[in-house]
């Protein structure tokens, strides 16, 4: 099977690549990667080369995209400009990314008859909450908060009309928050680890009481996988693994499995507009689908993480002054 991953040098896509080549040796894979500050060939070093194939090249480049299309059975598409931040400090990258190039990639596969499964996130829904009993399913309506989740839920409605209105082939699925190796040290989990390795206290957000529901990233790849292999064209499913966590109780975990005092860490400033809590039902991937997370543990997760940032500091070192320096422009 050869198969088309946009986005698969940053953090999700790559450990898609790694976690397809270790497990399907039928599987060829083509990666179309901008290669923006998000996304890096050292990713994909340790895969197996001899099956992949790296295109440094754009989703709304609609020649470019329409001869990968052409030349593959399955689209998994990953690629997206991903941080609320970044979002709020300049969103017009959001824009041409997630809609634009979603908009290109359901054009090819619309002509060339692919199936294709678009990779989203539960921040399309809004927020709930902290003492809501309802998640999000697949039957919430949509209600974005920020520019990303915005264009991310954008992205979703041209999928849902590309299924209803041109029968294209298409799945989608609405994940919570990943971490796991090669994410980004933009991103929370990373950011604070890397802080602690590098001497900088933990920067919290507001009063850190902000829930997200955590999962490992090869569980969210195992459950894209079931998806791929077991779901109808046009169905949805929400992707999570009962992660519930607020950012003070990840800040001090960090701290613990660090050996640092409990109290080592600063408030910095909120994020305009910053959703309270995510949290997902994911009944519909468990019992249509019959898959499971294996990393129930999130202490055990996060101390494997955290290992993983000790011994890959080549990887994340080189970009760590920057984005210190961007945070300390906005407070943060
Ligand atoms: P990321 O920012 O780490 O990686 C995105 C990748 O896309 C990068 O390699 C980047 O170079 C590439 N890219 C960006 N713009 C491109 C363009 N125009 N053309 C081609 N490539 C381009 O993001 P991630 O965290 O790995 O997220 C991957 C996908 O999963 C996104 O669609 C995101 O919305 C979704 N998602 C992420 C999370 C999470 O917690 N990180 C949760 C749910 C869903
Ligand atoms: O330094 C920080 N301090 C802090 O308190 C950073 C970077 C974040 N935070 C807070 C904000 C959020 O409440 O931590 C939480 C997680 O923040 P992010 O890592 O920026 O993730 P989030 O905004 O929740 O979005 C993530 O999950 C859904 C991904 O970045 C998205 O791509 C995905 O769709």
């Amino acid at each position: 099977m050869k198969i088309l991953v946009t986005g698969g040098a940053g953090f999700i896509g790559s450990n898609f690549v790694h976690y397809t080549l270790r497990t399907r040796p039928e599987c060829r894979i083509t990666v179309l990667d901008a290669l923006t500050y998000a996304g890096s060939r050292a990713s994909l070093a340790a895969a197996d080369q001899t099956r992949l194939e790296l295109i440094e090249g754009r989703i709304e480049d609609a020649t470019l995209v329409d001869r990968l299309v052409a030349d593959c059975d399955l689209v998994v598409h990953f690629a997206a400009e991903s941080h609320n931040d970044n979002s709020i400090a300049n969103p017009a990258p959001f824009v041409t990314t997630n809609v634009v190039g979603t908009f290109t990639l359901l054009e090819a596969v619309r002509r060339h008859d692919r199936r294709f499964h678009h990779v989203s996130t539960d921040e399309v829904f809004g927020d709930l909450e902290l003492d809501d009993p309802e998640r999000f399913r697949e039957t919430t309506p949509y209600n974005p908060s920020s520019p990303y989740s915005a264009t991310k839920a954008s992205s979703d409605l041209l999928v849902k009309a590309w299924i209803r209105t041109f029968g294209v082939k298409a799945t989608i699925s609405n994940c919570s928050n990943n971490y796991g190796p090669y994410q980004h040290i933009e991103k929370f989990i990373p950011r604070q680890i890397t802080n602690v390795l590098s001497g900088i206290k933990p920067k919290l957000y507001g009063a850190g009481l902000n829930v997200r529901d955590w999962i490992h990233v090869d569980d969210h790849n195992a459950a894209v996988w079931a998806i791929i292999d077991r779901a109808k064209p046009g169905s949805y499913y929400m992707i999570g693994a009962d992660g519930e966590e607020n950012n003070k109780t990840v800040v001090a975990l960090v701290l613990e499995l660090l050996g640092k005092p409990a109290d080592w860490f600063d408030h910095v400033n909120d994020r305009p507009g910053h959703d309270l809590r995510y949290a997902i039902d994911a009944t519909k991937l468990r019992t249509e689908l019959g898959w499971e997370p294996r990393y129930t543990t999130f202490r055990d997760g996060l101390d494997a993480t955290i290992a993983w940032y000790r011994d890959n500091e080549a990887w994340w070192q080189p970009l760590k002054a920057e984005v210190e320096a961007r945070y300390a422009r906005q407070g943060q």
